[in-house]
């Protein structure tokens, strides 16, 4: 089996030759953060449990819906997928489970594919199905809808694959089950908008009472595309609708890509939270639509002001509280690792912003009506650069200083354009 794919040695010298300026900038910043009243060391530590998970899609070239480009040595299967997500947690130390999705991961064995990301270092986050694409060989389609088709061999066979997905995911160790459908339709009148609805949740039903006990089921919910009318699982509202009705164990699943022009997500991050119905995110970004940009690559303030609502949110904790973290990107001009390792820091940056922010100030300022100061509080925070706490956890934690530099010293693809086989051109996926 493959074991991890850096020595400690090569990340020791890579560190050695970091840590004295990595330390004094962390000694600057401890002097400014104490001046306002943080412990620097409480935020490393803090910043030290966070994970996201990565998507096992997002480790080739995405494509878009018009082209793929992939590059030399891109992974073609889940072994080289995993491979390449061992290497992104080796570096970064903040990616330490892998999200796979159902058919595209398939393989025969999954107690020896738990078994060999376990030797990479990586565990199994949320599985996810996939009854938005037909399969070679399927015997419904999935043209008119899935979980919500009017067809009710079509419904069984969605979840019935959903079903299939919580067994693989129990044999992987999962605990998670992520559903996004693309059901939705065109035209005005082309489906009946109550009852798609009504035959989703009914289907739904079927595989909510599949899930083992302490498993979650997380609703995804997205505006349009494929759908460009109207789209089943549209937005938070109805997620939640559904989430509440089918029980405990549904929460609902926040992708930034997901909504309108503008809406205001870190609100529905705090309305989620009230219902109880946080259930995690998908990180991306984007400009237009579900772009699936990198994480904090074109509004890293909205970024920000999401991990605030989840640091608010932690403080008034609802029964369950317990949001999955995870990428989901399209990598279509970047080498994937290097996305996600620039990615997973942001994110994490974020984080970290979130917990300097001066919550009795802006209690204070937002309880006596003084918008200035209250969003000063906010916007201290984040001008903060607080790169020098997040190096210095990864390197504590074992990870580079400068992941991205050491990749780059790898030779990694040029390796890995010798091992692998060669991917083919062709449309990517959403
Ligand atoms: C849909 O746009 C989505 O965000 C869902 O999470 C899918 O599972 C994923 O993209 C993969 O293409
Ligand atoms: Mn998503
Ligand atoms: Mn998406």
């Amino acid at each position: 089996a493959n074991g991890p794919a850096l020595t400690l040695d090569q990340i020791g010298s890579h560190n050695a030759e970091r840590i004295d300026a990595l330390a004094e900038d962390y000694a600057a910043l401890d002097r400014q953060l104490a001046r306002r009243g943080v412990d620097i060391a409480q935020v490393k530590s803090a910043v030290a449990t966070f994970s996201v998970a990565v998507p096992s899609w997002g480790a080739g070239r995405g494509g878009t819906r018009f082209a793929k480009f992939p590059i030399p040595g891109e992974p073609t299967n889940i072994h080289e997928k995993l491979e390449d997500c061992g290497l992104i947690q080796q570096l970064g130390q903040v990616t330490p489970r892998v999200s796979p999705h159902f058919p595209w991961d398939k393989v025969s064995d999954y107690a020896a594919l738990r078994e060999e990301a376990a030797n990479l270092g990586l565990g199994f986050d949320a599985v996810n199905s996939n009854t938005f694409q037909d399969q070679p060989g399927q015997a419904h389609s999935y043209r008119s809808g899935s979980l919500s088709s009017t067809d009710a061999d079509v419904r069984a066979q969605a979840i019935d694959h959903n079903i299939e997905c919580i067994e693989i995911g129990r044999q992987l160790g999962s605990r998670a089950l992520t559903v996004w459908v693309g059901d939705g339709t065109n035209f005005p009148g082309q489906q009946h908008l109550g009852r798609s609805l009504d035959r989703y949740l009914d289907a739904a039903a079927q595989v909510y009472a599949a899930l083992p006990g302490d498993w979650r089921m997380l609703l995804e919910h997205k505006l349009f595309e494929p759908a460009f009318y109207s789209t089943v699982i549209s937005d938070w509202g109805s997620s939640m609708m559904a989430a509440q009705e089918l029980g405990p164990k549904a929460m609902c699943l926040i992708d930034l890509g997901h909504h309108a022009p503008n809406v205001n997500i870190e609100q529905i991050v705090a309305r989620l939270h009230k219902a109880g119905k946080l259930g995690g995110f998908h990180f991306n970004d984007s400009k237009y639509g579900d772009d699936d940009l990198d994480a904090g690559a074109i509004n890293p303030h909205q970024l920000f002001l999401i991990f605030n609502e989840l640091v608010e949110a932690a403080l008034e904790p609802r029964t369950g509280f317990d949001p999955a973290y995870m990428i989901d990107q399209s990598h279509n001009v970047t080498d994937p690792i290097e996305s996600m390792l620039c990615s997973a820091e942001a994110i994490v940056g974020s984080f970290a912003k979130a917990l300097l922010v001066d919550r009795e100030a802006l209690r204070a300022a937002q309880e006596s009506n003084d918008a200035i100061i209250a969003f000063r509080a906010l916007r201290r925070a984040y001008d903060t650069d607080v790169a020098p706490i997040v190096a210095l956890a990864r390197a504590e934690a074992g990870g580079a200083i400068d992941p991205l530099a050491l990749y780059r010293t790898l030779g990694w693809r040029e390796r890995k354009a010798q091992e692998r086989n060669t991917v083919g051109l062709g449309a990517g996926i959403v």
